[in-house]
């Protein structure tokens, strides 16, 4: 989701990089057993589902089911891994700011953490989607290359206008990717870890489409931000993804992209590596809305 719908500078209390205290003593009691509930949830169905690089991060880092983390201390750890520290912000932060905390290995994360009544759900990243979700894998020495690669990538994207383009491949990758291993494919988007269902819709549900990972196909591919994705990328390993984003000039490849039409959501393309035709019932029955009801 572009958040450039910023108007003026950081809200009250920010710094000018949109950082502010996590504020980790004012959390109430509330608060932490929602994490608890939150990680419970996960630790059931991600083992077998998340990949090796995620649960070994999430064990690295203590992440364990005792309340929110204290960013400082998580960061520490961290630092010493893959030099990435976590720093806290309000919620979504305009791109160029989010793009330079990334080049320079921070990772922004949501110090809020949704109501009781959200778990299942919620659009903007708080402290569990973020944390639980994105952290672990920044423990991993490639994806965390990945990850200021792509802080980089996106100022230059802004630079020439193709933001739109490589949002898709954060999307698809660090959010909602999926990695092929000899056991069969497992998960590493964040967006995805941090969901119960959607850690078993993506694998398991015959509904999505699930294709192998090429840099033009994805950045030519919309996405849902409201329900679950109708396509997963499967990358062959994350080495893979890092290698192809570095060596890739991507000068000529927005100039092939500006003149390429967007790829319908529920397409397979004559040249996709095809892990599953996916039927669409679920987002054909309405989606999570109709699941809901
Ligand atoms: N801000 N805090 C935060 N977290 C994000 O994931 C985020 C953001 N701002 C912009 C953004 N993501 C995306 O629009 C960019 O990847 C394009
Ligand atoms: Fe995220």
């Amino acid at each position: 989701m572009s958040a450039g719908g910023f108007s003026g500078g950081p809200p009250e209390g920010a710094a000018a990089d949109w950082t502010i205290p996590q504020g980790w003593s004012a959390y109430t009691a509330q608060e932490h057993a929602t994490w608890v509930t939150l990680y419970e949830r996960q630790a059931e169905v991600l083992p077998g589902r998340a990949c090796e690089a995620f649960l070994k991060g999430l064990h690295a880092l203590d992440l364990h089911g005792e309340g929110i983390p204290d960013f400082e201390q998580l960061s520490d750890k961290l630092e010493r891994l893959t030099g990435w520290r976590v720093v806290a912000v309000p919620g979504l932060v305009p791109d160029e700011v989010f793009f330079d905390h990334l080049a320079h290995r921070r990772f922004p994360a949501g110090n809020f953490i949704r109501r009781a009544d959200q778990l299942d759900y919620l659009q903007e990243p708080d402290v569990f989607h973020d944390v639980f979700g994105h952290v672990p894998m920044l423990t991993d020495p490639v994806f965390a290359d990945y990850m200021q690669a792509y802080g980089k990538g996106g100022q230059r994207a802004m630079s020439m206008g193709r933001l739109r383009n490589l949002a898709r491949l954060y999307w698809y990758t660090v959010e909602f990717g999926l990695l092929g291993t000899p056991e069969g494919l497992r998960i590493y988007g964040a967006g995805i870890v941090s969901s119960r269902t959607e850690s078993v819709f993506c694998l398991e549900d015959p509904s999505p489409n699930r294709i192998g990972f090429d840099l033009e196909r994805v950045m030519r591919t919309p996405y849902r931000i409201d329900d679950f994705q109708q396509v997963y990328f499967v990358v062959p390993s994350l080495d893979h993804l890092l290698e192809v984003t570095v060596s890739t000039d991507f000068a000529p490849l927005y100039d092939r992209l500006a003149g390429a039409s967007d790829i319908p959501i529920t397409a397979v393309q004559p040249d996709d590596r095809v892990f599953t035709r996916g039927t669409q019932a679920y987002a054909k029955a309405g989606g999570r809305l109709a699941t809901a009801a």
